[in-house]
């Protein structure tokens, strides 16, 4: 299957700041009066949002590994699709052992987090002018950036349908008129780089490694194109929530969700218990991001230093790696809730269709006495 090069979040991926500079007139500030734009693509009636997981533990600010499953060390083939230049040869890596969330981290999860520390997000927070010189004083204000849809052919300028949305945030994640009420159990999305750690550290946790992610995605699995196997995506048995249509203009929501975000756990989880780890939302790791990888770091490897991570022509700098997919990856376009898949996150902002989840580097269960923990990365 041929795909575009170009990603549906290639252009916004590099930061509101880049975003602003880039799509020019044509981006939209948005304020108190709603969104920017209708979608194309319709989403689902509103109404309460059922969990998929009844028993999901809680995660709390004690280390701790309640919703938590352990990655054993081990070797995996990492990479391997040729359609991709940023995913690199297949490589055999190697990667220690590690906990890692069950689910992505969700709406509630990050409320108690923002209730216990009062933390305010990189979308919550307006540029400084100093580092962003070239920017108006509308394009300084607090937001992220929201899928809005367009009946424009795959392959058209992804700024076609992007918004910089003034507003938009964890809580009103398509900006003021949306809200989170009643989606406790959906992932939380418009959070950055910056705040996926914060949250990361407030558990004493931390983000995965790239190689992490990869690894506990494929979960001891053969290198197949998906974490269920090579069967294409099935719209009568749908393996996750992913776009099913024209992109970007018609999502048919055959997997139950149509242009939307699904709870966390609502489809089969992987061979090591992991849920969502293709589609629903993006997942940021660890790691910079540089689109052409060092095929020879295999041994445990996190990623390029960040002076070797550098965006040219982006404002916002640094980008981290983000993997999974999302709610918006199509066969025909983006492609990318694939294991080997990978993107770069916003360096200054969040996205309506990223999230994260978290990892631990504490010993396998059972061997605290006589297993050390790993480096921190
Ligand atoms: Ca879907």
């Amino acid at each position: 299957m041929t795909t575009p090069s170009n990603s549906h979040a290639s252009l916004p991926n590099a930061g509101r700041a880049a975003a602003a500079a880039i799509l020019g007139a044509a981006m939209v500030l948005q304020g108190a009066c709603g969104r920017t734009a209708p979608p194309r693509a319709e989403h689902r009636a509103e109404g309460p949002v059922r969990p998929c997981l009844a028993d999901r533990p809680v995660p709390g600010p004690a280390p701790s590994t309640a919703g938590m499953v352990y990655a054993a060390p081990g070797r995996f083939v990492m990479g391997g699709s040729p359609m991709r230049q940023e995913e690199g040869p297949p490589r055999t890596t190697r990667v220690g052992g590690f906990w890692i969330d069950r689910t992505d981290v969700t709406n509630a999860d990050f409320a108690r987090f923002v209730k216990a520390t009062g933390y305010v997000t990189q979308a919550e927070r307006p540029l400084d002018p100093k580092a962003y010189p070239g920017l108006s004083g509308d394009q300084l204000k607090p937001s992220a950036i929201v899928f809005v849809g367009s009946s424009s052919p795959p392959g058209a300028d992804p700024g076609q349908w992007w918004r910089v949305v003034q507003g938009a945030d964890w809580r009103h994640p398509e900006g003021p008129g949306s809200s989170i009420d009643g989606k406790d159990a959906l992932p939380v999305v418009q959070v950055g780089w910056e705040d996926a750690m914060a949250y990361a550290r407030w558990l004493g946790h931390d983000l995965p490694t790239e190689a992490e992610w990869e690894y506990a995605a494929r979960a001891g699995g053969p290198p197949t194109r998906f974490i269920w196997g090579d069967r294409p995506f099935d719209d009568a048995h749908p393996q996750a929530n992913v776009w099913q249509g024209v992109f970007p203009a018609i999502d048919t929501g055959a997997d139950g969700y149509k242009v939307e975000a699904s709870p966390v756990g609502c489809f089969a989880p992987n061979r090591l218990g992991l849920y969502d780890m293709a589609g629903d939302v993006w997942q940021w790791t660890r790691d910079w991001y540089r689109p052409n990888l060092d095929a020879k770091s295999t041994d445990d490897p996190s990623g390029p230093a960040a002076e070797d991570a550098l965006a040219p022509g982006d404002p916002a700098g640094h980008r981290h790696v983000i993997k999974g997919g999302s709610f918006l990856c199509s066969p025909d376009y983006c492609y990318r809730y694939r294991p080997a898949a990978r993107e770069a996150g916003p360096g200054d902002t969040g996205e309506n269709h990223i999230g994260f989840r978290t990892v631990m580097r504490l010993p396998a269960p059972g061997a605290a006495a006589s297993e050390p923990a790993r480096k921190s990365h």
